[in-house]
Order: C-alpha cells, then sequence, then structure tokens
C-alpha cells in the first residue's frame, strides 16, 4: 500500500488515574482533529457495549465479585474482541483517540498485588499504540477535584497503588502531560504531540504489537 495514497490512522490511548481528565480531553481531541480535515473516533476501554464489557460493568459497580485474574483477563479479552476492528480502522486512515487501553489493565490489575509480568502476557500481539499520552497527576490532587462514583476503584488508597504502577510501565511511545496545568494548556499539549504523532503514522511509520 502506497503511503501517500493510503496513509494509516494513529493509534493514541489516554491514560492517567481516575478524575485526570482523560475522558473530556480525549473527545475534544477527536473534534479537534476531525477540524483539521482528519478522520478520527473515539474509542474507550472498557467498552461496556459488549457481552464481555456487560461483566465488567457489573463487576466496577460491584454488582458481582470475580477473582482478581479472571477480571483481568476478561479486561484483556474485551481488547481481544475489538482488535480487528480496530486495525481496520487504522489501516483505513481513521485515527482512534483511545480513553484507557492495556496499560489501564495492567496497573490496575498489578495494584491488587499480581504479577507484572503476568499481568502484561494476555495483552502480547494487540496493536501497539503510537503514542501514550500520560495525563501526569498526583492522586491527592486527583482526589480534591472530586466526583469519584462509586465505583469499585474510586478510593484514593488504591489510587496510589496504580499511580506506582504507571510509572512501571513508561516506554518509547510514553508521554508525560502535566495535568495539573490549566486546561487549555493540557490541551494545547495534547494536540501538539497527537499531531505529531499523526504526521508520523502518515509518513508511513509501522503498525506494531505490544510488549514483545
Ligand atoms: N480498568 C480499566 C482496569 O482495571 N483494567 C482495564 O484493562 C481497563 C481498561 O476500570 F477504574 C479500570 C480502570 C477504571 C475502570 O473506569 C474503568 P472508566 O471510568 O470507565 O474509565
Amino acid at each position: 500500500v502506497g503511503m501517500s495514497d493510503n496513509p494509516r490512522g494513529a493509534l493514541v490511548v489516554l491514560e492517567g488515574l481516575d478524575r485526570s481528565g482523560k475522558t473530556s480531553q480525549a473527545s475534544g481531541l477527536v473534534s479537534y482533529l476531525e477540524g483539521q480535515g482528519l478522520s478520527a473516533e473515539l474509542w474507550r476501554f472498557p467498552d461496556r457495549n459488549t457481552c464481555v464489557g456487560q461483566m465488567i460493568s457489573s463487576y466496577l459497580s460491584n454488582k458481582s465479585e470475580l477473582d482478581d485474574r479472571t477480571i483481568h483477563l476478561l479486561f484483556s479479552a474485551n481488547r481481544w474482541e475489538k482488535r480487528t476492528l480496530m486495525e481496520s480502522k487504522l489501516k483505513s486512515g481513521t485515527t482512534l483517540i483511545v480513553d484507557r487501553y492495556s496499560y489501564s489493565g495492567v496497573a490496575f490489575s498489578s495494584a491488587k498485588g499480581l504479577d507484572i509480568e503476568w499481568c502484561k502476557s494476555p495483552e502480547k500481539g494487540l496493536l501497539a499504540p503510537d503514542l501514550v499520552a500520560y495525563l501526569d497527576i498526583p492522586p491527592q490532587k486527583a482526589a480534591e477535584r472530586g466526583g469519584y462514583g462509586g465505583e469499585r476503584y474510586e478510593q484514593l488508597e488504591f489510587q496510589k497503588k496504580v499511580a506506582k504502577q504507571y510509572e512501571m510501565l513508561h516506554d518509547l511511545t510514553w508521554k508525560n502531560v502535566d495535568a495539573c496545568l490549566p486546561m487549555e494548556e493540557v490541551t494545547k499539549q495534547l494536540r501538539e504531540i497527537v499531531m505529531d504523532c499523526v504526521a508520523n503514522c502518515r509518513k508511513g511509520k509501522p503498525l506494531s504489537e505490544l510488549w514483545q
């Protein structure tokens, strides 16, 4: 496929603690990209619309109990069931802005004490993001923003552990953005790194897979 006639879209993942601003930044990015004449879609994990997603949703809202490894594998399965569609969207030129991905999967499960390598294994072979933008906020600050819902992981002590685990996942595609800056500044920095990433993908950067 010639890179000039059919440039691929970029796989951009936003990660961060609860209340870091991921969700509003993600939808803002999609509108921005569309305004630039680019094809873009907002995705999120867990995708609660599938059967697996409904099991996850019921677990998160404390309506069901699942063993730690079981829920970990369900989160992973929820990404695997979207992999084919993800690849075809990217190849057809659509950029995906994804609110949480495998990094959430590993950070949250390993924060419960599961072995990090065990947590990474089922993610191997999923598409690797071209950019992971981490909205960096101290757990205490995020908690002060309020609005933790009643979901299972929305507690300060647990979020502190998650923050530590996220730190172990930094790789070459990872960029920290200071989420304590004024919102417009966060937006501006995100736009810059995302546009950069989109440009590299258009130039022919190959798609790759997670965690060799
Ligand atoms: N979460 C999310 C995981 O534990 N593993 C995963 O793989 C993913 C994608 O689920 F607490 C956690 C992170 C968060 C919750 O919340 C989902 P939101 O509000 O839908 O992002």
